[in-house]
């Protein structure tokens, strides 16, 4: 029997693999034995014939793809990139990917090509999340634990739907109801999870500031905040106070779309509980204000002091299940690695510590910046740009201008692929092994139950043909991942608090460690916590006569984002339906669609088919298609946060045409 941990969501389960079969591991403290059906089918998609098994190459994106070797490939890459000034290269990676792939793609391109144009899909996840921990707190640390719900009075799920998104730990809700726990539900549509709410909250889309302001409002009114909390640990108090004296609480209300009754019924459970655990996700970081949302989430947990204290905290939910850890290494542009930043202290250790000159000392492209800046070289690991950036249909155009993109897949039905110019072999899960962050700080160590592919190799070690490529052989000299993690390890040191020498990569495979326990305290210069005034400021593309709908996107339970590992030809799974579009019935009766018919839906960018869900579990005016439709980008608009540069995915005008 080998013990693993499921490679898709920031849960993290622990796996056990015996006999060709996997189970749920009953010793691991997250899942206590459970698996969702995605975790269950981790080995059926090892074995599928959707697999890219061979590196494949070709001249022009019009040509057809011709099977390579690796030697070639990885030539062309090198030769391209040594013509390339540095500038003109980018990182776009994953929070797939594992910890040591991570290390060595940053320590490739920022410490040896130059480059900070670094960065990965977490940026259209959870980069909102990361610069409002920063602000507020201090640091991107998660203040609390999953298990911490069995310690709470109430827990607040915003923007979150955790029936579909993180299964196992919707199911430790559920238990933790039976011990008394109460959840509140705060969603423009009924959910599933909305299912076990003893409040459910249908807030107006982008409401959320408005409702947490209201919130912190009410607390500083009543006098019902933590005062001796605020006074010693907080900053910017007065300021708050102030600013909320002039606050026009009915036009807040309004903008929830919440009467005041249903706001009152919540307050009432939310001043009485003694324990409190505020939880978001996409619903609040995919937003042009996504920082201030978060920002307004947290406001409330500073003020009342529930925070570093057992059973409280404002609790973000990772998606990827290495999200945590890519930003821990470093993975994305606007930091270093480890944490730091691009100050000249911070530069001069981790060049010291790299043993390298090429440093540069200002953040790189984003993201969603990368395709507006005219990259000559684009190296894509383990995540579908034009699948999953907004506004497809100029992403299209951007990335087919790109002179070389490379696309390294485990798989072979991306939709980026089409612009690849060359395709590289990835091995996936189970097929290859190392470290990854769960959503709580937890490191748990991925094995390899089986052979890799013959011409598949692990992502850490295209990276290192690519570095060896261009001449790093000393500098990047692993024969193993744990090499690199030891490395990694070592390099935790330079940012005292994110230490995580103390764990053997050895030991992962029998046990998980967590970071940061003993942080209880604010991670900011003068150990306070920081308040921020914020306001919605109502910068979402608006609805219009012609474009009357407002457009939510996210998941399915089944699916796993563009299906490459989920929705397979052979597979033994019953999906949940993954294409349609929830439209309420009165926008229904207006428009004369009755539930299963076939509708276009169109915006000023594009447009998609689906078919019409008919459903009063969603607000009216608002629609909602899932993102196992791989064509919903066709339809998003492409405003971003502008601090965190992470896309407004759940905000775009759309009407709807009746086939
Ligand atoms: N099955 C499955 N699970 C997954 C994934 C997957 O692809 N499939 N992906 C993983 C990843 S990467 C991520 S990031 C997470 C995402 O996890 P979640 O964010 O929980 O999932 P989503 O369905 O994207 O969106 C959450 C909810 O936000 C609501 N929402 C939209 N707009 C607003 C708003 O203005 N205010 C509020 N309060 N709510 C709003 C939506 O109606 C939706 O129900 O899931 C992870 N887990
Ligand atoms: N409209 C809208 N768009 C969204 C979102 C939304 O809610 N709404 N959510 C955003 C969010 S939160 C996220 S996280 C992104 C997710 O978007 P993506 O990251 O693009 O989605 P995936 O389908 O998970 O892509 C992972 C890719 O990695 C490949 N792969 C699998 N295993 C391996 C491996 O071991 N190595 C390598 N190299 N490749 C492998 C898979 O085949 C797949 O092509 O989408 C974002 N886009
Ligand atoms: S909840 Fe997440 S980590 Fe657990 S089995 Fe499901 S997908 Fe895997
Ligand atoms: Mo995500």
């Amino acid at each position: 029997m080998i013990r693993s941990v499921c490679g898709y969501c920031g849960v993290g389960c622990g796996l056990e693999f015996d006999k060709d079969k996997l189970i749920g591991d009953v010793t691991y403290p997250i899942n206590e034995g459970k698996l969702c059906s995605k975790g269950i089918s981790e080995l059926i998609s090892i074995n599928t014939s959707t697999r890219l098994l061979r590196p494949l190459l070709r001249e022009s994106i019009k040509d057809e793809f011709k099977i390579s070797s690796w030697q070639d490939s990885i030539r062309a890459i090198t030769d391209k990139i040594k013509e390339t000034p540095k500038e003109k290269i980018g990182f776009y990676l994953s929070g797939q990917l594992l910890t040591e792939d991570y290390y060595i793609a940053n320590k490739f391109g920022k410490g040896f090509i130059g480059t900070n144009n670094v960065d990965t899909n977490s940026r259209t996840c959870m980069s909102s999340a990361v610069v409002a921990y920063k602000k507020s707190i201090g640091a991107d640390f998660v203040p609390l634990r999953m298990d911490d719900i069995f310690k709470a009075n109430l827990l607040i799920l915003a923007g979150a739907n955790t029936a579909e998104a993180h299964v196992v730990f919707h199911n430790q809700i559920k238990k933790a109801k039976k011990e008394g726990l109460k959840v509140v539900v705060i969603d423009p549509r009924f959910t599933d999870t909305s299912k076990i709410a003893d409040i459910y909250l249908p807030i107006k889309v982008g409401g959320d500031i408005d409702f947490f302001n209201l919130i912190s409002k009410r607390l500083i009114d009543e006098e019902l905040y933590n005062r001796e909390f605020v006074e010693n640990h907080i900053n910017n108090f007065e300021l708050l106070k102030n600013k909320f004296k002039r606050a026009a609480v009915t036009k807040m209300l309004k903008r929830t779309g919440l009467t005041a009754e249903q706001f009152d019924a919540f307050f009432e459970l939310y001043k009485n509980s003694e324990n409190i655990i505020t939880a978001w996700t996409m619903g609040l970081n995919q937003s042009v204000q996504g920082v201030d949302k978060n920002l307004s989430l947290i406001n409330t947990h500073l003020l009342t002091g529930k925070i570093f204290k057992e059973g409280n905290g404002p609790l973000s939910l990772t998606g990827q299940p290495n999200a945590m850890g890519g930003r821990e290494v470093g993975g994305l542009s606007t930091m270093l690695a480890v944490h730091l930043g691009f100050d000249s202290e911070s530069v001069k250790k981790v060049s010291k510590f790299w043993n390298t000159d090429k440093i540069d000392n200002k953040p790189g492209l984003t993201a969603t910046q990368m395709l507006e800046a005219n990259l000559d070289v684009l190296i894509i690991c383990h995540t579908d740009p034009v699948y999953h950036l907004p506004n497809r249909n100029r992403v299209e155009e951007l990335i087919a201008k790109i002179p070389m993109v490379v696309e390294i897949n485990a798989y072979e039905n991306s939709e980026t692929a089409k612009y690849a110019h060359i395709r590289l072999p990835a091995a996936p899960w189970g097929e290859k092994e190392g470290t990854q962050t769960n959503l709580d700080r937890t490191i748990t160590k991925q094995e390899k139950l089986t052979r890799t592919s013959i011409e598949c190799k692990p992502d850490w070690e295209i990276f290192k043909l690519l570095a060896c490529g261009l001449g790093y052989e000393r500098e990047f000299n692993y024969q193993h991942p744990k090499e690199i993690f030891q490395e990694y390890q070592e390099m935790t040191k330079l940012n005292g608090y994110m230490d995580i020498s103390e764990v053997s990569y050895d030991e992962l495979s029998e046990k998980p460690f967590i970071w940061g326990e003993k942080i209880k305290n604010f991670l900011t210069p003068d150990k306070k916590g920081n308040l921020f005034f914020v306001e919605n400021r109502l910068l979402s593309e608006k609805t219009t006569l012609e474009y009357p709908f407002i457009l939510l996107t996210g998941r399915t339970r089944d699916q796993w984002h563009s299906g490459t590992k989920t929705n397979l030809p052979t597979t033994l799974l019953k999906y949940k339906e993954l294409n349609f579009c929830e439209i309420h019935p009165e926008d229904a009766k207006n428009l004369s669609i009755k539930n299963g018919d076939e509708i276009r839906v169109v915006s000023k960018r594009g447009s998609l088919l689906t078919k019409a869900l008919v459903t009063d579990a969603i607000n009216e005016k608002t629609l909602f298609i899932p993102i196992s439709n791989r064509e919903v980008n066709y339809l998003t608009n492409d405003l971003l946060d502008r601090e965190s540069f992470e896309p407004d995915y759940n905000h775009s005008a759309v009407k709807i045409e009746k086939l």
